[in-house]
């Protein structure tokens, strides 16, 4: 037998979900709505014209989800906090919801009784409608961050205690892209007239961004100023959605193509909080749509990551752009001179089709990515979020769907890799938290089967694990030091 090499006994292990793709419960004891409810109560606004009003039920069900996650063996759980079920109306003046507190703070207990530490996201995309209403939510900075603190203080209040591993803010990125210059997510803004009366798509995104940064900064430096002496074991970081790409061919411009896709993609927003501003690269190339930090700010952003923080899904290759672009491909216009492709310059995909159109396994660029952020941060990498949807399985009946044998190589594939990482003492990774618990509300996509466990979303949300978390539970048993 090969000696099987170990990760440590401390290092974090489980499943991820966010508020609002699982909760449902959205008018519930005192819960107001969402940016994320009126979006997604449009039917034109998601794949099957549902909305996440109930989603799995998590927020009744959740003594069930714990006992189950249990039987998966994990030792962590990611979820997040929604933002107006602690504070409905979401302004720093608003009352807290005492219901709401009562719903986190028993379920951080329940898990910590199970042996589950738990991982929370404060903001994963689900601003209070009211603050959408009042002033634009994230397009205004001055406003945003004084609420956004004020939430966080909250939150740390009362949760402070419990919890060892704070996540500030999910992808930044997407939350500025896709909302405010594609408009395929809430809050829908976009330069396109026919999807939103108004927004600029080449704009908002940097704003919105921007805004995002500073509340990450200024909740890290409320942390550290009223809340650390006091918890100093904790740790908190933002967490960044980064693909890799890989240069598609051995052309200087492939390469230099490649480099362009990763700091606008995603350096852009995690360059500040390592080096205080955003790179000298993105200035020249965005110029004067960038907003500039003040010099208090920067000196926040600065340092202010105890970690990184990262979702990764896939890989893509990138070329210099040779196609034309068209009126409303704004994402293309954010980027103008860069091409991700699947197909490589060899004719060949770059890995397997999944079950959604962008995410295909292709582990050896998990592996590049991890040195690459490595290298340029130097700091501890905490995996928050990396998953997969299996050919086809949205339309597969439920005996075929819990074979489900393609999530189990892609985890295998991707989990080796860092295990590699770690062994090899080539790059420090401290967690491996996986998308999804179970199948849940995938934004605009609608319900989808990003899940280790099946939900029945025809009969009564049954949960039926699949064959993954049996294999993905076997995996950390043999591989965790006792
Ligand atoms: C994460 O986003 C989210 O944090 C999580 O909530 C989500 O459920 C999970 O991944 C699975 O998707 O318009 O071509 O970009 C990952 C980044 C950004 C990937 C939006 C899918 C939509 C297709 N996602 N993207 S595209």
């Amino acid at each position: 037998m090969p000696e099987i090499k170990k990760l440590p006994k401390d290092f974090l292990w489980g499943y991820a979900t966010a508020s609002y793709q699982v909760e449902g419960a959205c008018e519930q004891d005192g819960r107001e709505l969402s940016i994320w409810d009126t979006f997604s109560r449009d039917p034109t606004h998601t794949e099957d014209g549902k909305s996440g009003d109930v989603a799995t039920d998590s927020y009744n069900r959740w003594e069930e989800d714990i006992a189950l996650m249990k039987s998966y063996g994990v030792n962590a759980y990611r979820f997040s906090l929604s933002w107006s079920r602690i504070i409905p109306k979401g302004g720093r003046d608003d009352p807290v919801n005492p219901e709401g507190i009562a719903f986190y703070r028993n379920f951080i207990l329940k898990l910590l009784e199970n042996g589950i530490k738990p991982m929370p996201t404060i903001f994963h995309w689900d601003t209070p409608q009211a603050l959408q209403d009042k002033y634009l939510g994230f397009l205004n900075k001055d406003e945003i961050v004084q609420d956004f603190v004020r939430y966080a203080d909250v939150c740390f209040e009362n949760f402070g205690d419990l919890v060892e591993t704070w996540l500030t803010i999910n992808e930044p990125n997407i939350y500025s892209i896709l909302g405010h210059c594609i408009g395929a997510h809430a809050p829908g803004r976009s330069s396109d007239r026919t999807k939103s009366p108004e927004g600029n798509s080449l704009t908002e995104p940097y704003i919105v961004g921007h805004s995002l940064l500073v509340c990450h900064a200024r909740t890290i430096n409320l942390w550290r100023t009223k809340y650390k002496q006091k918890y100093p074991h904790v740790k908190l970081g933002i967490v960044i959605n980064v693909n890799w790409g890989e240069p598609y061919d051995s052309s200087e411009g492939s390469k230099e193509a490649a480099e362009e896709f990763m700091h606008k993609a995603s350096l852009w927003l995690s360059d500040p909080v390592y080096f205080g501003d955003y790179s000298d690269y993105l200035k020249s190339k965005v110029g004067d749509r960038l907003p500039v930090f003040t010099e208090e700010e920067k000196s926040l952003l600065k340092g202010s990551n105890d970690f990184f923080g990262l979702n990764h899904y896939t890989a893509y290759y990138i070329k210099k752009r040779t196609t034309p672009i068209g009126p409303t491909d704004f994402m293309a216009q954010l980027m103008p001179d860069i091409e991700p492709t699947q197909i490589g310059s060899d004719g060949k995909e770059i890995g397997p089709k999944a079950g959604l159109s962008w995410v295909r396994p292709v582990a050896w660029g998990f592996r590049k990515l991890l040195e690459y952020l490595y290298d340029r941060y130097h700091q501890d990498i905490y995996i928050t979020e990396n998953g997969v949807i299996c050919p086809n399985e949205r339309n597969l009946p439920r005996e075929v769907g819990l074979k489900d044998q393609f999530r189990i190589d892609y985890f295998k594939d991707y989990a080796n890799q860092i295990i590699d990482l770690v062994n090899e003492g080539r790059v420090p990774v401290k967690s491996y938290i996986i998308w999804s618990f179970l199948d849940n509300f995938e934004w605009q996509e609608g319900f989808t089967r990003f899940g280790v466990t099946w939900v029945d979303f025809d009969d009564k949300l049954t949960r039926y694990p699949k064959d993954s978390a049996g294999y993905i539970k076997k995996f950390f048993e043999d591989h965790l030091e006792k």
